[in-house]
């Protein structure tokens, strides 16, 4: 079989930054969030949803490390989890999560009950944690570059919600303010790995391909919420 030749590094980047298209910012649900038109009920709704991704990042972090047999990729991947669970005296993202869930008037015993968490919702995050335990631990590093995006639509939270949104308390913005710096560190890691090790250009094809599974595990949940919310 006659492959096309393999793609030089920044040809490849560029191919993985031009899948943004299909990125969830783009959802008509997240359009409508940043342009305001959403009611309390289904930011709500949104929160409670998200939360059950926030709560599963850290297993999903931990079955791409303990895939991995390598010692200094196992040290950095290590800060992932620790950034969601948190350690010490600093209680991590998920509990920055729930201040915004509190922020939005759900109360956290309802938010941690996961009573609102909806089936698509549910079976598309099970799905990336499933695809992580399941895959190389190269193809788990692959699929977090979703997050190359993800400090557009945190900056765009924080420049819209206290405008459009003025009833929800800034304090519980915390969390996408702390994730902006965080996904820029990740992306790093990420990015390095997945240009070494998808070399030939059925391997760079593959990575696509992963991308864009994890690109559909996010508009999957938007269009979850969008239909129950809205
Ligand atoms: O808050 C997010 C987060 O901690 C992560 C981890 C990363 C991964 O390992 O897949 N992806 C991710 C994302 C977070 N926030 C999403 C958002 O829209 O707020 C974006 C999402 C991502 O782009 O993958």
């Amino acid at each position: 079989m006659n492959m096309a030749p393999r793609w030089d590094q920044a040809t490849f980047q560029a191919q993985l930054l031009a899948k943004e298209k299909h990125y969830h910012i783009h959802h008509p649900f997240n359009v409508r969030m940043q342009e305001g038109s959403l009611a309390p009920e289904q930011i709500r709704g949104w929160v409670a949803n998200r939360f059950y991704y926030q709560l599963r990042i850290p297993q999903k972090d931990a079955a791409i490390l303990a895939n991995c047999p390598d010692r200094e990729t196992r040290r950095r991947w290590l800060l992932r989890i620790l950034d969601h669970d948190g350690w010490g005296d600093n209680a991590g993202g998920i509990e920055a999560w729930s201040r915004l869930g509190e922020a939005v008037g759900i109360p956290r015993a309802e938010l941690w009950s996961l009573q609102h968490v909806l089936p698509g919702v549910r079976f598309a995050v099970d799905a990336y944690v499933n695809f992580a335990r399941q895959a190389p631990w190269q193809e788990g590093v692959c699929s977090s570059l979703t997050e190359m995006f993800a400090p557009r639509i945190h900056k765009d939270r924080l420049a819209s919600w206290p405008r459009n949104y003025p009833w929800i308390d800034s304090e519980g913005l915390n969390y996408f303010r702390s994730r902006i710096s965080l996904a820029e560190r990740d992306v790093e890691h990420g990015l390095q790995v997945t240009l070494s090790h998808f070399a030939t250009r059925l391997q760079q094809e593959r990575a696509l391909e992963i991308l864009q599974f994890k690109l559909d595990v996010l508009w999957s949940m938007m269009d979850a919420i969008d239909r129950a919310y809205g």
